[in-house]
């Protein structure tokens, strides 16, 4: 009889343990949220199920990661789908989601070159498409672009000066760092 209560004992000992845990757990998932750390966890190396690539931004069940080996705009589109199911190059649907995009990119990137994005105008015809046919809704050009100067650009680009918060026409044969995404 003795023995067979202290095993009891140590099972409800166990299992006050774990709920204390669990509960540490969601706790600590609360802070994190309310910190706004959502954003960061990639690279987390704990209980973080929303987790992107190591140096890769999380945001609204997506994945961003910049690229920096300069490459085409095709060849950079072909790099982002071969990451992972669904990825391609850099889009965004709002101002809200862009500057998540610029503030991401200001802060891994510097401020010196020109990324790829996934906007083209494939016909050639100024109807400018993003690659994984979202709503071009919002695209913030620069002053006076595009202008698809010299009658050759047909691919987007974030500019690095403003803070990577406006696009530019360009070449797409121009070589130049990129931002992947893909849904979680
Ligand atoms: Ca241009």
């Amino acid at each position: 009889m003795g023995p067979t209560l202290r095993i009891s004992q140590f099972g409800l000992l166990f299992v006050s343990l774990f709920q204390r845990c669990e509960s540490l757990l969601v706790s600590a998932e609360v802070t994190k949220e309310r910190l706004g750390l959502r954003n960061v966890c990639n690279g987390y190396q704990g209980n973080c199920q929303k987790s992107c690539p190591n140096g890769w931004m999380f945001y609204n069940d997506n994945c961003y990661g910049i690229l920096n080996e300069p490459l085409t705009w095709s060849a950079a589109e072909v790099d982002c789908q071969g990451k992972k199911r669904n990825a391609h190059l850099v889009t965004f649907v709002n101002q809200k989601e862009l500057k998540e995009i610029a503030k991401y990119l200001s802060s891994v990137h510097g401020n010196e070159d020109p990324v790829w994005t996934g906007l083209y105008d494939p016909r050639h015809t100024g109807n400018w498409q993003w690659v994984d046919l979202s709503m071009t809704s919002y695209l913030p050009w620069d002053r006076e672009e595009p202008n698809n100067a010299g009658g050759d650009e047909y691919c987007g680009h974030l500019i690095p000066h403003n803070g990577f918060n406006k696009l530019n026409d360009a070449p797409c044969s121009r070589e130049m760092a990129y931002v992947c995404k893909y849904p979680l």
